[in-house]
């Protein structure tokens, strides 16, 4: 049987996003995408995804929000390439791993560097909050990496084989890079070592040539962008051209 063509709904410069398309493409899985920012998402966006965030899968009439609950219905649904540990204990960690990265990397790269130097700025017209920016990139990032570094392995991935957890991690540190964040090898040796291998994954190197094109454009003109990249953007779309701030807080 033919595998099926899933539908995501978000942009390709969220980590959250990248994660799973990430995911799908190690699992070969095919998918059609309208790539919107959530902030320009209308009312029809809200029904499906009520905490008005990407990503959103839409598999036939299910829809599935979370990135996480996105990654782990793939793997359900198409064990393999698994991207779980076998291990129960170590599968645990993986998880962990991934919600460190979702939550905390999240609030640190998205909330207090990305957003503040993207949505903010362009599409909220408000002023780049430059303390919190430079506490998150002098303070709290750095922090992250130091509790991260002692994990990191000499070679290959943090559980052996590659997993969930390399793929959450290495999606944030991807919009660090964005905001022109490098991780100094000096300082933190294994985890850029590992992030340099990760992120040459080719999964994620298709990405960052399409990420790299479209991260000046305009928000409501990426979709023509991307579609002349040969991306699968769908005529339908939940965007509009009207920014609307979210439902939970952001810096
Ligand atoms: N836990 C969610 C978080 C998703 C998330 O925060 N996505 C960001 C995009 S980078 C978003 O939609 N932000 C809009 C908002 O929080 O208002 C997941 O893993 O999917």
């Amino acid at each position: 049987m033919s595998k099926p063509v899933y539908h995501i709904v978000g942009s390709y410069l969220s980590p959250y996003v990248r994660k799973v398309l990430v995911c799908m493409g190690i699992k070969g899985l095919r998918y059609t995408i309208d790539p919107i920012a959530p902030f320009l998402g209308g009312d029809d966006f809200e029904k499906l995804s009520p905490l008005r965030r990407i990503p959103v899968l839409i598999d036939g009439p299910r829809v599935i929000n979370d990135s996480s609950v996105i990654c782990q219905y793939l793997e359900d649904r198409h064990p393999t390439p698994s991207l779980y540990p076998a291990d129960i204990g170590e599968r645990a960690q993986a998880r962990w791993l991934e919600e460190y990265a979702d939550a905390r990397l999240g609030e640190v790269i998205v909330a207090k560097m990305f957003y503040q130097r993207g949505p903010k700025r362009f599409l909220f017209k408000e002023d780049l909050d430059e303390a919190s920016f430079n506490h998150a990139r002098d303070v709290d990032l750095p922090a992250c990496l130091d509790w991260l570094e002692p994990q990191m392995p000499q070679d290959g991935y943090l559980l052996g084989a590659l997993s969930i957890a390399d793929l959450s991690i290495a999606s944030f540190f991807r919009n660090a890079g964005l905001v022109r964040f490098e991780v100094d090898a000096a300082r933190w040796p294994r985890t850029a070592a590992w992030l340099r291998r990760t992120l040459g994954l080719p999964e994620f190197v298709r990405l960052a040539k399409i990420e790299d094109t479209i991260a000046r454009v305009p928000l409501t003109e990426q979709a023509t962008v991307l579609r002349e990249l040969g991306e699968p953007v769908t005529q339908d779309t939940l965007g509009t051209s009207t920014p609307r701030k979210g439902v939970m807080r952001l810096d």
